[in-house]
């Protein structure tokens, strides 16, 4: 039986292959550095309504993925206590803008691991057996073992979430994207630092007929789901 989300610029997935055993939900870094008070965003002084925009629909479509037996999987980015994974020029750029990573805030060490301000925010907190993903830069991929935990689990279709949109989303649907993965942005699922990227990081996707996959609304994942 084949299935299709109503998704832009084509019904998604490309095949019609939407099972839970060959379809994976990521949530990419829903950490308190990214949208709590008194975490890397908030220090750099972003409006964090527009990062925590997605936490509801994402709870929504987790739940009913998890019901259904979907895999789910967590990623936080995060740094070594010791710094020694943190690239010298991202550490520099960031305490310019009075953020530095590693540096102490109101909720721990900015982007370091084990402190309060990367932990998952609760309400999306994963649950035993979801795999997290722990990752020093801004793509999924990049120095972890995500594509060894998809090919060894089957994995074909990624339904993508999280924040932001423009830097850690987008750079791991690139990512997925050219390693064959067949990935759907939910659009209201995902949230940027400015709503103009966040419009443009979703554009970008649908370009030459889903250049880095199709968007959809969650609404549209779940009319399928619940169909
Ligand atoms: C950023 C992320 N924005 N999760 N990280 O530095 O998008």
């Amino acid at each position: 039986m084949s299935r299709f989300v109503d998704a832009t610029p084509y019904p998604w997935p490309y095949n019609g292959q939407l099972l839970p055993s060959n379809t994976a939900l990521i949530i990419i870094d829903m950490q308190t550095d990214f949208c709590g008070r008194g975490g890397y965003v908030d220090t750099m002084g972003y409006d964090l309504s527009l990062t925590r925009a997605p936490i509801e629909p994402i709870k929504n479509v987790l739940k009913v993925m998890r019901a259904q037996g979907f895999h789910i999987i967590h990623t936080r980015e995060g740094h070594r206590a010791d710094l020694s994974d943190l690239p010298p020029n991202k550490r520099w750029r960031s305490q310019r803008i009075g953020a530095g990573i590693g540096d102490p805030g109101p909720c721990g060490k900015i982007l370091i691991r084990g402190e309060p301000g990367w932990n998952i925010i609760g309400e999306l907190s994963p649950i035993s057996g979801e795999p997290i993903i722990d990752k020093p830069g801004k793509g999924s991929f990049y120095a972890t073992d995500l594509d060894l935990i998809l090919r060894r689990l089957g994995i074909a279709n990624l339904i993508i979430t999280g924040i932001t949109t423009d830097v850690c989303v987008s750079t791991t649907m690139r990512e997925a994207n050219d390693r064959g993965y067949e990935c759907l942005l939910l659009e209201d699922c995902c949230g940027a630092t400015d709503p103009a990227n966040h419009r443009a990081a979703i554009n970008m996707v649908k370009m030459q007929g889903g250049v880095f996959g199709a968007t959809a609304k969650s609404s549209a994942l779940l009319d399928v789901l619940r169909a």
